[in-house]
């Protein structure tokens, strides 16, 4: 057999092989709180080694689409805690991503209606999802308007907040969502990011907001129950940096000594293709940044990977492969793997809201 299929620890995390599911989206959490189907959904896929939860809000300000889950009010850490039970009582290990959308959002979705908040008031090109007539429907965000430095401390508390929420929530840990474009990605980035405060300008000013955070949450929680999520070059929601790669290893430079369970890395573009010529970037080079960094948790990687590309990742290095489409249609995808298949095919039209069909209802093997 393979490597793939053995236990593994990350940090904290004693994970029994190294096969990961994804955060995915699902928008089933009407009202941001967690239901019953969820909890369903979540034990359906338990055999993973690590399951790592669709993106949670950590606060109203930083919900960006309808019917995503929160982490910041009580009856939302209730709602989890069937969740996390539902995981552990099948063997399973379940994090949560904790997530602020920035300018990725609405105003209907914002506090009050109020506008969306970025570092610098730039829109973003991209979609949100709103329910219209109880149909989830895609429509453009919203203008934006720059968060001023003395909202910032706020935004930490939030996430340190909501990670101690999520150990209460049951989860044995959290991963800081700090790609796809979203609030602390915004801010690493030059396209989104044009402040000339101490959280603009140089590389080390704008990473200055996520290491604050990696700092806050790992002091709340311990380094070995918090990953994190990066994108160097994804153009997930409209971000792009000048020069990327300088960037990410500055920051896993940062990183090395919080004693991290892991770092879990989207090569290319998210959902998308893994090589991209106009955005090219050294891999093998930031994973050995943040070794030499003294980073001795998981390196995970992540983007369209299959068995065969997950042997050879672990080969040259990688502790960790995360499984996106996969796991929503494969419930049993550890077992699956196992047997070279075969493999349910995820059906698109389900991926965001609705009900039990397409969520719950994906076979296992007999
Ligand atoms: C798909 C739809 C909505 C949100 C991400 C949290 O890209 C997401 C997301 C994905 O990280």
């Amino acid at each position: 057999m393979s490597e793939l299929f053995e236990p593994v620890s990350a940090g904290a995390l004693s994970l029994s092989n190294r096969i990961v599911m994804a955060p995915l989206t699902r928008n089933r959490a009407p009202g941001a709180v967690p239901t019953s189907a969820m909890a369903t959904y979540y034990r359906q896929r338990a055999s993973a080694g690590l399951i790592i939860t669709e993106a949670t809000a950590i606060s109203h300000q930083g919900q960006g689409y309808a019917d995503v889950p929160g982490l910041y009010a009580p009856e939302q850490v209730t709602g989890w805690q069937q969740v996390t039970g539902a995981v552990h009582e099948a063997g399973g290990r379940i994090v949560t991503q904790l997530w602020h959308v920035g300018r990725v959002s609405h105003n209907e979705l914002q506090p009050g209606g109020g506008a969306p908040v970025a570092p610098s008031a730039i829109r973003a090109n991209t979609k949100t999802v709103l329910i219209r007539g109880g149909v989830p429907t895609f429509v453009d965000t919203s203008e934006p308007r720059a968060l001023s430095i003395d909202e910032l401390p706020g935004i930490v508390d939030d996430y340190r907040r909501a990670a101690l929420a999520a150990v209460e929530a049951g989860f044995d840990g959290v991963e800081v969502h700090a790609a796809n474009g979203y609030l602390l990605d915004q801010f690493l980035k030059t396209g989104s990011n044009h402040r000339t405060d101490a959280y603009g300008g140089s590389i080390e000013n704008r990473a200055r907001l996520l290491l604050e955070v990696m700092q806050a949450v790992t002091q709340a929680i311990g380094g070995g129950r918090v990953g994190i999520r990066l994108s160097p070059v994804t153009p997930a929601n409209d971000v792009v940096d000048a020069d990327p790669q300088p960037l990410f290893e500055y920051l896993v430079r940062q990183l090395g000594p919080l004693e991290l369970a892991y770092v879990h890395v989207i090569e290319g573009a998210t959902g998308g293709p893994r090589e991209l010529p106009d955005r090219p970037f050294d891999y093998p080079a930031l994973r050995a940044a943040w070794r030499a960094a003294g980073g001795q948790g998981a390196w995970m990687v992540n983007n369209g990977y299959d068995l065969t590309l997950a042997r050879q990742a672990l080969s040259e290095g990688a502790d960790l492969v995360a499984f996106g489409k996969p796991f929503i249609a494969n419930p049993d995808l550890v077992e699956r793997l196992r047997r070279g298949g075969p493999f349910n095919a995820p059906d698109r039209r389900t991926f965001y809201g609705g009900g039990e069909q397409g969520y719950t209802d994906y076979p296992m093997l007999a």
